[in-house]
């Protein structure tokens, strides 16, 4: 695409006025061999999906829906890296094109003053050894007023244009992400997990912050330590254990 700017992400862009979701489009088109770089974007969700079945909501026209395809010749394990490079592109760009400064928590939601204004579900096609493909999804609430959110997450949720009171140009936003998503991803294969990770633990709310982490099966409370080189999360409880943390829902503690 013209003025662009990039050499991979957003050059194969295919934008649909409304979808199910654009996971399950780039899925496919993975599967039929899409190249790297190949976006999916909507205006609409009509089955926008966050992580374990969620819903994610996805109204026409006011916010940035799209999926990412990118095929890293990493193992599997190191997928979640690519959960951390997206949010720190996004946070970059977000700061690029507007005057919001978002922090993140970890793993995939960026937050303003606490309020979830990104998600990213970060899903792959791979066998044991290699990925064939990383499917990286990404809503960004743009121009929602308060009052067009859904009334369960009207409490937890905010938009740029709520943050900035006026409306954001989500083209431009868009191509921000694909400028900053670029040139880390091209250092990611180049030179590792090292940049991003860095620049990951500068935004995150989270490293050296106690909170409270629910897995599907315990809650643990301690000191979040930082993220290994596979992006988990080390959380060191009240005897000293340190656990490592690969999936879960956190809060900050108030104690
Ligand atoms: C996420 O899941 O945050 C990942 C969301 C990924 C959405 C993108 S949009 C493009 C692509 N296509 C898809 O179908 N999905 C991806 P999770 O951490 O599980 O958070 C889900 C929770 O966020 C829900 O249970 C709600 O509480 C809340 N939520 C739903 N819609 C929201 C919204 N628009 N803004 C803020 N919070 C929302």
């Amino acid at each position: 695409l013209l003025g662009l700017h990039t050499k991979k992400i957003g050059q194969n862009l295919h934008y649909e006025e409304t979808v199910d979701s654009t996971q399950k489009i780039a899925h496919r088109l993975a599967q039929e061999g899409a190249v790297e770089g190949t976006v999916i974007v909507a205006e609409e969700q009509t089955a926008g999906r966050g992580r374990l079945a969620r819903k994610w909501y996805s109204p026409k026209y006011t916010g940035v829906w799209m999926s990412i395809i990118l095929r890293p010749a990493i193992p599997p394990q190191h997928a979640p890296q690519l959960t951390l490079l997206a949010a720190v592109a996004i946070v970059q760009a977000i700061q690029e094109v507007t005057n919001v400064l978002p922090d993140i928590k970890w793993p995939n939601d960026i937050l303003v003053n606490n309020k979830k204004l990104v998600g990213i579900l970060t899903e792959m096609q791979a066998d044991v050894e290699q990925v064939h493909s990383v499917i990286i999804g990404i809503g960004i609430n743009v121009n929602q007023k308060l009052e067009h959110f859904d009334s369960d997450i009207q409490h937890l949720a905010t938009s740029l244009s709520i943050e900035e009171q006026k409306e954001v140009n989500r083209a431009a936003l868009m191509q921000a992400i694909f400028l900053k998503m670029e040139s880390l991803y091209e250092d990611y294969l180049e030179n590792g997990f090292g940049l991003v990770k860095h620049l990951w633990e500068s935004y995150s709310i989270s490293i050296g912050k106690r909170i409270i982490a629910r897995t599907l099966k315990a809650t643990i409370e301690g000191h979040a330590k930082g993220i290994t080189n596979d992006g988990v999360l080390l959380l060191e409880d009240d005897n000293g254990t340190v656990h490592h943390i690969h999936s879960a829902d956190i809060e900050l503690s108030s104690k």
